[in-house]
Order: structure tokens, then sequence, then C-alpha cells
């Protein structure tokens, strides 16, 4: 598969520009890495459970891994889908996929088969990496199934103690080679190009399923390390990966990259679960941990009732993915005595950080500014008219680790991005007078649960696949845990029996998609109703659903 065929470019003068300021570097993935362990190789990297990993560890097992993977035939411009929890093994694994050219496409723990088939398709990814099991569900039967139906995949790839006998253990594979000299020279035969694509992150896409974002080596590298910069990373970090490590957030922002980057030391932790992060943090003396609001809020909570956790290692807690709300935002100080850090960012590029030494006003009601003098903003109305100083408007952004364009998705990318490379993040933003933007809301039609973005025409997609439905509308409502919850609002056909949620919630199961797209309140209506040129009034619909008379606010 040649990859470059898909790709939308910077132009030759950015390219240029974003050389000569070093924002790109020409180094690979795994190179920071390589010059991190020349500096700190005995110092411990990574933390996972009683696994405690050092630098040069790091470099040895990935480089062994990177190899192996040669020899099983991969090379430059293949795909792997990636599925893992947050282990030693994942990050492993990036490295060793930067060093020899090869492509992870970063699925996250809770895809299931309808999304890998979707990623392996798109990609003609030659293999899926899964755990054995997660929660008592069986990813390598996932894998296999899907590996039956996508001819492409050779080989499934699995972390944990069983594995059958078609598949390979991808453990076995991690070695310290035995050569170091002679390794070193085959692999660096083999290191792609720091414009090559390092990596697929995952669109929280509008449309159908997740769009495929193409993130090089030099963008995605000055993604972490202007990050690191922004975020004062040194090689006393010690940053907790608590959401999953396949997210851009915990991965680059300045996330496991950024801290290894610098020296510092990962902290890999199987779930967010408050009492265990708790221990986790005081364990293992965690100065930074990254959360979505929804996890911050429950780890408040759990310090609340049980004031004893020790947290005083803690010095910043990263909060994006969604709106924090400012009331939980004024607490973050006197409940988990740390700094908050606000996060405004997308799996796109452009990344919005508020500073460290920002004002508490400035931390709590704003969203921060661009990491990079050379992000472009503009804020906009429907026409792509730039609204004046202090106005709400649709942001769109150009820079040195923003995307020109999705992966092999031309007729999306016309709606996506305006004709001179602009992106429409679909967010409505406006700048405040300190000059930090704020979220006030977006355009596009999507659920952020917790988060986790879903598309609503998905959902919808999925809902019209029930014999039951002849009209369906998927939408984001209030919701004290998540943030938003998806509400599914649904036209029965005449003369069917009815529906009922957890119908929605088996046949959904059934398709093989992921559980948190899963629908968590069901309004079944007579009609729905509709805009003046005919489309389904989400807003109305919203409005009538949360108004204090709607019988399901009792
Ligand atoms: C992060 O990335 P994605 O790709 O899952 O989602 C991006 C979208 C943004 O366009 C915006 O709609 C929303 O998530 N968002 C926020 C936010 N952070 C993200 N909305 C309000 N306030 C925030 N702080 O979510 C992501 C990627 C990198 C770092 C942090 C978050």
């Amino acid at each position: 598969m040649i990859i470059a065929e898909g790709l939308a470019a910077w132009p030759e003068d950015l390219v240029n520009r974003y050389r000569e300021l070093g924002y790109w570097n020409g180094k690979t993935l795994d190179q920071y890495l390589r010059e991190s362990a020349e500096h700190y190789g005995d110092k411990e990297a990574i933390t996972d459970g009683d696994v405690r990993l050092t630098y040069k560890d790091l470099v040895q097992l990935s480089d062994g891994l990177a190899l192996n993977l040669s020899k099983r035939g991969f090379g430059s411009g293949d795909c792997l889908v990636v599925q893992l929890p947050n282990c030693w093994e994942f990050v492993a694994l990036v490295y060793a996929c930067a060093r020899i050219g090869v492509v992870p496409i970063m699925a996250l723990p809770g895809h299931r088969s309808n999304e890998l088939s979707y990623f392996v398709d798109h990609s003609q990814a030659r293999a899926i990496v899964v755990p054995d099991y997660i929660k008592g569900f069986d990813h390598q039967a996932m894998a296999w199934e899907v590996a039956k139906r996508c001819p492409t995949v050779q080989d499934v790839f699995v972390v944990g103690e069983a594995v059958s006998e078609n598949s390979v253990d991808l453990r076995s594979l991690i070695q310290v080679p035995e050569v170091a000299q002679e390794t070193q020279d085959i692999l660096d035969k083999l290191r792609p190009d720091s414009q090559d694509v390092a990596l697929f992150l995952l669109s929280g896409g509008t449309t159908g399923l997740p769009k495929l974002i193409p993130r090089s080596h030099d963008d995605y590298g000055y993604n972490f390390r202007q990050s690191s910069e922004v975020c004062g990373f040194d090689s006393n970090t010690v940053y907790l990966v608590a959401l999953p490590a396949s997210h851009n957030f915990p991965l680059a922002c300045p996330g496991l990259l950024g801290t290894l980057y610098v020296g510092g030391r990962v902290v890999m932790a199987r779930s967010p679960e408050p009492e265990y992060c708790m221990g986790l943090i005081s364990s293992e003396r965690v100065t930074v941990a990254a959360a979505v609001p929804a996890v911050a809020q429950r780890w408040m909570d759990a310090k609340m009732e049980n004031p004893n956790h020790d947290l005083s290692s803690l010095q910043v807690i990263q909060v994006g993915g969604a709106k924090i709300a400012p009331e939980l935002a004024r607490k973050v100080r006197p409940v988990l005595g740390c700094v908050l850090q606000q996060v405004f960012g997308m799996a796109e590029g452009l990344l919005n950080y508020t500073r460290l030494d920002d004002s508490d006003d400035v931390i709590c009601n704003t969203q921060g500014k661009p990491m990079s003098p050379d992000d472009e903003i503009q804020i906009v109305d429907e026409l792509d008219i730039r609204v004046s100083d202090g106005e709400m408007g649709q942001l769109l952004t150009r820079g040195p680790y923003t995307l020109r364009g999705y992966y092999r998705a031309p007729e999306h990318n016309v709606r996506s991005f305006t004709s001179d490379g602009w992106y429409r993040t679909g967010d409505v933003v406006r700048w405040d007078a300190s000059g930090n933007l704020v979220v006030e809301g977006r355009t596009k039609d999507l659920i952020n649960r917790a988060g986790e973005k879903i598309s609503a025409e998905e959902v919808e997609n999925l809902l019209y696949r029930l014999p039951s439905v002849a009209q369906a509308a998927a939408i984001a409502l209030p919701d004290k845990r998540y943030g938003e919850r998806n509400c599914a609002v649904v036209v029965l056909r005449e003369g069917c029996d009815g529906l009922t949620l957890s119908e929605i919630r088996a046949a959904m199961e059934e398709f093989g998609v992921a559980k948190y797209k899963f629908p968590d309140q069901l309004e079944i209506m007579e009609s729905l109703p509709t805009t003046n040129v005919g489309k389904i009034d989400k807003s109305l619909l919203r409005k009538q659903l949360t108004s204090p008379e709607s019988p399901t606010q009792a």
C-alpha cells in the first residue's frame, strides 16, 4: 500500500518554513527515545505494574521487536491496527514501528469488529494487534473474525497469556537482539523518512465511521516537543497514563511520548478507576496526570471521600477532551492540591493549553491558547467571514502539526477543509479579553460522552438497521456523569410492537459496535420536528427533552 497517494501534503513554502524554524527537525519518533537513552540510559522509563523498564531496556526491546517484525515481512508503509490496553508492550510497539516505517492505526480498547474491519479495509492493514482478554471480552477471537473477513490481514499478534495456535505471541517478538551492532545496521537501513506517516490517529468523526488522521514523524515530534516545553516537563516528571494511550492526549500532549522525550518516567494505569489511580499516584509519586472532565470529577469525589490518599507529589492535572465546568475547575486546587491545566485539543492537530502560571481566572474560565507561534487561527461565521474581536464563531486552523486532509477521504476533505487548507474544527469559540480561547459550543453533529466522540450519523445509521425504526435521531443531552449522554429519539414503523433501550443495545452488540456508542436513553415519538428545509430539528428536540416539563426530566 502506498500511503502517500492518500495524503494531502502541506504546501512547499510552509514545509520550508517549518523546517527552517526547527519545528520539523528530520527525526523519526524512535530517534527521540534513542537520544533520551543516551542521557538517561539506566533511569526508569516505564512502570507497568511489576514491570519496570529503563531507557536502555526500552530501546533494546523495541529494536528487537522491530527486527522481528521486519523478519516477518513488515516494512515501510505497512499498516497494523493496534488495539491494546495501557501496557509497556504498547510503548515498545510504537517505537518498533517507527524504527522500520510500519504504521500503527491507533484503535481504542472499546472498538469492536465493526470498527476494526473498517480500519483494516481502509488502510489495507496487514496485521491486528490485540490483548487476549479485557474484562472477559475475547479480543483475539474478534481479531480473527475480522481477519477472516479482510484478506489483507496476515497476522494476529496477541499480548497476554492465552495466545491461540494460529496467533503470534507479541511478547515472544519483543526480545533483546543478540548482536547489537548488526541489528543497528540492519534497522538503520530500514528507517523511514521523517516526512512519512508515523501513525494514524482516529477522528472523532461526524460522519459514518471515524476518519484516519495521518501524523508524520516531523509533525508529531513537534506536537510532543512543543507540548513538553509549554507544560514544563523535564526528567523529574512522572506522568500517569490513565486515559487510553492510543488517544492523542495521553500519547503526545505531551503524554507518554513527551515524557520519554525529556527523560521522565511514564506510569501505565490499566483504567482511570479513582481508587486505583489514587493508589498509583501516591505509590509512584506521580507529578502529572491527564484526565477528561468526567474522570477528574470522579478523582475529586474519591479524594473528598477518602482524604487519606496521599497526592502530595501531584503538581499538575491536565483536563481536556470536553469542556470542564468552571465550578469543577475551581475545586481542583483545594481538593487535589495541584494546578489545573486546561487542554483544548484535537487528534487532527491544534493544541491549546492554559499556561501553568496563568491566573486562576484564566485557568478556570478559558481553554487556553495555541501552543505554537505558527498556529493560525480564524474565527468565522457561516459564510467563512471573520467575526469581530471577541465574537463567537467557528474555529478554523492551520499550522505545523495540523493535518491538511484525512487519509483517502477526498469527498470528506472538501467539507472539512477550506480551499486554502484551513481545517474546519466544528468548534464554536471566542477569544476572551485575556487572549485565550473559550469553547462555547460546536456545529459538528456529535455526542461528546466523557471525552469519547460519537458521530450522531453513525448511531442513526445503526438505528435504521432495526426493522421497527422508521425515523431516528441521535442527540446529546446533558449528563451528570458523562457530561453528555447519547439519546436515541425514534419514530416507530406503523404496526410495530414497540422497542426498548435494551433491544437497541442488544442489536448494536450483535452488529459488533463499540459499547461507548450505544444509546444511554431512548425516546419514542409520534413524529420528529423538522426545520424549514426539512431536516430533523435536533436543537428543538434537545430543548423539548431537557425542558423542565419534559416527562424525561422527572
Ligand atoms: C481531544 O481530541 P479529539 O480528537 O478526541 O476531540 C477533539 C474535540 C474538539 O474539537 C472539541 O470539540 C472537543 O474535542 N474538546 C474540547 C476540549 N478538548 C477537546 N472541548 C472543550 N474543552 C476542551 N478542553 O479531545 C484532545 C486531543 C488532544 C488533547 C486534548 C484533547
